[in-house]
């Protein structure tokens, strides 16, 4: 089933789509639903939320307030009183009221607040279900705010963003989202097909008396100007999800070079285990610290080297398997045992593993020279650093380099950045519509064809902000909300 669409044409499975979801919404709208939104487990406080029609009346056998008993509740006011079930007194509570329409899911709602003990928790929400409500799906008060126009599909996701930014960089980017930064885009976008596409399908209408509504110039410039926007959102997703996932930086070398070591510099604790016999690190050790605004994932790989031994074996194909996968790759040498076939080696990491920004580490030089080294890597293009991890000298530099090197993340803040993998991909099929449209301008292919290019462009970019969503969508995006949000 569809909700409601506006593709700038009123088709008809759109218009039946938009009556059967408001029917089946209508219904929905009537249950009050109710959850606890902090974590469950003692606390100073808790709050629980309730949303649905007439949400308030569930109050009147529990809740006794001096103020609200006399004026009855008013929006946005918290109310103080106590909270009682069958005279046994429960707890000293605190309401905050919020009128149909003026909440965040758009329904009648309020949040109490009360003691943070599971058993208050408990017999307030018991209370809750037998005056008629039921427990909220997760993600269900974001999916009503989003059913009653209170913000659109791209913003929804941005509010699950935000709870779960771990650095300062996706929560920029989460919060620019839920401020409607990538919708309103999305909408301009929309703004220019519409209105093309609607003068195509009335050349349609039209057909046997050859007209042409739309200028194939004007269209053509305008198609080519929307690819390129599109295509630029598209390469922002590379950033987007290494700053959603964690920036992949592998940390490959000789066995004993002190990867291990420098991994758990890094982190400021003893991740990994150190020791002086090559080999010691056997599958790949995983870890984020957070550094300039934002996350870095610390991968730490068995050491390279030719060996016989099986397990070893599977260990360093896997060291290439994230060399291959990297967004940085710290390679670090042994100043006092640097490999023989050094030189190939990089060679080889450049070419397997291009995409990403390589960092040769000379490190234990705090025990040899790292200078005969550096004459070997003169050939190599390439950033090297002198560093001991082992008391952590020359860190503050490889640091420094390593947030310079993921600087464009830095200018996030005047760039929308996509972070999310469904909108990546609603992108690269309105991309692939738009070129196929142009196409269809430059042979100058019949209208009907262009016409359904326009539209499969035009359902790209509606999947991204819900004007266009399936049930299965919407199920698939709220389940993966917390319950309370
Ligand atoms: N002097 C000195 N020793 C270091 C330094 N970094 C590491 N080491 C020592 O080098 C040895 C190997 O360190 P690891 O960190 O286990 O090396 P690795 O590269 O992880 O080795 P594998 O897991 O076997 O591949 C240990 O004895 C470390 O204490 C350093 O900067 N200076
Ligand atoms: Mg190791």
């Amino acid at each position: 089933m569809y909700y409601p669409s506006f593709n700038g044409f009123p088709f008809f499975s759109n218009f039946f789509a938009h009556y059967l979801t408001t029917y089946l919404y209508g219904m929905l709208r009537d249950d009050i639903i109710c959850a606890l939104s902090t974590p469950q487990g003692v606390g100073a406080l808790a709050i629980i939320r309730v949303s649905g029609a007439k949400a308030k009346d569930l109050l009147s056998p529990y809740f006794h307030s001096k103020r609200a008993n006399k004026s009855g509740f008013t929006s946005h006011v918290a109310y103080y009183g106590d909270y009682s079930i069958a005279g046994e007194h429960i707890d000293e509570v605190l309401i905050t009221y919020f009128e149909d329409g003026k909440s965040f899911t758009g329904e009648e709602s309020f949040e109490i607040s009360s003691h943070g003990s599971p058993y208050i928790i408990g017999r307030i929400m018991e209370s809750l279900l037998q005056a008629g409500a039921r427990l909220a799906d997760p993600g269900e008060y974001t999916m009503r705010a989003f059913m009653n126009g209170k913000m659109d599909l791209a913003q929804a996701e941005a509010v699950a963003d935000l709870i779960h930014a771990e650095n300062k960089t996706m929560h920029d980017v989460a919060l620019r989202q839920l401020k409607g930064g990538l919708s309103n885009e999305i909408t301009l976008f929309r703004e220019d097909l519409v209105h093309f596409a609607s003068m195509i399908e009335l050349e349609l209408d039209f057909s046997e008396e050859d007209v042409e509504f739309a200028s194939r110039d004007q269209l053509l410039k305008m198609l080519h100007n929307l690819l390129q926007k599109v295509s630029t959102l598209i390469d922002s997703f590379k950033y987007g999800n290494a700053i959603k996932k964690g920036i992949a930086t592998a940390i490959l070398g000789a066995p004993n070079a002190g990867k291990s070591t420098l991994l758990n510099a890094l982190l400021g604790e003893d991740r990994a285990i150190v020791s002086a016999i090559a080999g010691t690190t056997r599958d790949t050790v995983e870890d984020t610290f957070n550094f300039g605004g934002l996350t870095y994932r610390l991968i730490d790989t068995a050491g390279i080297r030719d060996t016989e031994d099986y397990v070893e074996q599977i260990g360093i194909q896997k060291a290439f398997e994230q060399a291959e996968k990297a967004d940085v790759i710290f390679y670090l040498i042994d100043a006092t045992a640097a490999e023989d076939d050094l030189e190939l080696r990089l060679a080889h990491l450049k070419t397997s593993a291009p995409q990403a920004h390589l960092f040769v580490c000379i490190n234990k030089s705090d025990q040899a020279s790292t200078a005969p080294i550096k004459a070997r890597l003169n050939q190599i293009d390439c950033k090297i650093f002198d560093i001991a991890a082992k008391n952590k000298t020359g860190l503050t530099e490889l640091l420094a380099a390593l947030k310079a090197a993921t600087a464009w993340s830095a200018n996030s803040s005047s760039q929308t950045i996509v972070t999310n993998a469904r909108h990546a991909d609603a992108l690269r099929r309105t991309a692939e519509a738009l070129q196929k449209s142009i196409e269809a301008v430059e042979l100058s292919i019949p209208g009907d064809l262009l016409a359904q290019d326009l539209r499969l462009a035009l359902d790209g970019l509606g999947e991204i902000t819900g004007t266009i969503s399936t049930d299965d969508l919407l199920a698939n995006i709220f389940s993966k909300f917390c319950i309370g949000k």
